[in-house]
């Protein structure tokens, strides 16, 4: 039998899937459960209901095995820097926090005594954005003492849940390169963060995509009726399990489109220079030590928001994607990323009140908002596109769409006539995908990854110019940073 069943845990900062993959000739899905996931208010933090999300877990382990007994081994990814503490005994210390939660604010400067912005980016060639978890362990060694006297270990969310499945406490490369604490030149942690007052014990050792935690506690197999499988460490950050599932050539840029949106390159090794700081770009490591040289900018999470804000009762997105269409002659411009929209919190009144400064009409109905919203994700494209041309050198030939937001046709039409080059429209659940890669190149050689996109109509080339949209877009933002 050449077909291979893997079990898929992929957990969004929106929502979570668990996904059967079978990997033969071709690559078959069965989505099996699926359920939002949210930071919920405790107490003064922002945090990740833990508990509910082990239990979705489980739910969807044990609808996996009734459907398919045949599963050889799970694999578990979720979204980057966010972490637990355990207890010598293994109990969560604590909710893990989310990284949305302020208590960052200061962060960057609790941690300026010991190295400055750019000394970290020239170690770590990580992005600076105020959630990295350099930034919230600081906060935690300055006012969460009582905290770090009990815990133990720590470890990141897709870590922490494989240790309540397998027993085994490791630490998963690519998620650990989120933090801002991993160097990828040197391939380790850097000294910094010891040096700020974090226990290296608390620190197990590194796990690489494709190694084994371990196999299910016999607990868990007896409570749910489970096969005893290994939990395979899989590439636990979801942008790396989503651009593993693509068959990127260097001329590529992909596109990992969910609650963020994440849009790079892949290269061999780590681009970090003054100017690659000076645009604030990411080096992430991939499978096999792969760089994912990339921006993050805030994508579906700021559409969601608006949508939210409206508080209509059952959407219909056909009709609401043909509104917006019709809606496009309305071409106020955000920057997406600009502090004030972080938090989602008056989303509306926020985006009216940058039109409002930046000189341009305001939007009313929810089909102008989110006009505007996907021309300023657009735009945002294109100016990353240039950026990225420039900081490696590589001129541009597609682009590889990827992730839930790649099934927004609109969407990839608009990125296509913006960029004047061909869209690709990828899979849904990329990530889920490129993560039963990683479980079934662990144990069989000679898989070569395939075109995986079915869809005919999958090829978005450019038509409406939309030059001057850009040049708009320009001009506000240089007026913003005025
Ligand atoms: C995307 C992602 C991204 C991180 C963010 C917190 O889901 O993993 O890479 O920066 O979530």
């Amino acid at each position: 039998n050449d077909n291979h069943h893997y079990l898929t845990v992929d957990l969004g900062a929106s929502s979570g899937r668990v996904i059967i993959i079978t990997v033969g000739n071709s690559i078959k899905q069965r989505e099996v459960h699926r359920f939002t996931n949210q930071p919920i208010q405790q107490e003064v933090l922002l945090v990740w209901d833990f508990k509910k999300i082990f239990n979705e877990i489980m739910y969807g382990i044990q609808k996996a095995f009734e459907i398919e007994p045949d599963i050889e081994s799970i694999g578990i990814d979720t979204w980057g820097v966010d972490y637990g503490y355990l207890s010598k005994e293994g109990l969560l210390l604590r909710n893990p926090v989310c990284y949305r939660d302020e208590r960052t604010r200061e962060g960057e400067s609790l941690i300026n005594r010991e190295i400055s912005k750019e000394a970290l980016y020239e170690l770590t060639g990580i992005q600076h954005l105020r959630f990295n978890t350099i930034y919230q362990i600081a906060y935690d060694l300055t006012y969460e003492q009582a905290l770090l006297k009990q815990a133990d270990t720590w470890l990141m969310i897709p870590d922490l849940i494989a240790y309540y499945l397998t027993g085994i406490k490791r630490v998963e490369l690519t998620n650990l390169s989120t933090t801002s604490f991993y160097n990828p030149n040197q391939k380790n942690i850097i000294d910094t963060l010891y040096q700020m007052g974090f226990n290296p014990d608390f620190i197990p050792k590194i796990i690489y995509p494709g190694e084994t935690y371990g196999y299910l506690k016999d607990d868990l197999v007896l409570k749910y009726q489970l096969k005893k499988v290994p939990v395979v460490a899989v590439c636990t950050h979801d942008t790396a399990s989503a651009v593993h599932s693509t068959q990127v050539n260097k001329e590529d840029v992909y596109i990992s489109s969910g609650t963020w949106s994440l849009i790079g390159k892949v290269l061999d090794k780590p681009l970090i220079n003054q100017d690659t700081y000076n645009a604030s770009y990411t080096n992430e490591v991939g499978y096999l030590h792969q760089i994912r040289f990339l921006k993050n900018i805030a994508g579906f999470w700021i559409k969601n928001k608006i949508i939210e804000a409206f508080k209509l009762d059952n959407i219909d997105y056909r009709v609401l994607d043909e509104d917006i269409k019709q809606s496009l002659y309305f071409d106020s411009i955000i920057d997406l990323d600009a502090p004030e929209f972080e938090l989602g919190i008056d989303i509306l009144d926020k985006i009216k009140y940058y039109c409002i400064r930046t000189n341009q009409e305001t939007p009313k109905t929810l089909s102008q908002y989110l006009a505007l919203f996907n021309y300023s994700l657009v735009c945002k494209y294109k100016h990353h596109l240039d950026t990225l041309e420039k900081l490696t050198n590589i001129k541009t030939k597609q682009i590889n769409i990827i992730g839930g937001g790649s099934q927004n046709d609109l969407i990839n039409q608009m990125t296509a006539d913006i960029t004047r080059l061909n869209v690709i429209k990828g899979d849904k659940e990329a990530t889920s995908i490129g993560n039963a890669l990683v479980q079934h190149e662990s144990k069989y050689t000679g898989f070569t990854k395939q075109d995986l996109s079915k869809e005919k109509n999958r090829i978005f080339k450019p038509k409406t110019d939309l030059s001057s949209i850009y040049q708009k877009y320009q001009t506000i933002l240089k007026e913003r940073n005025k």
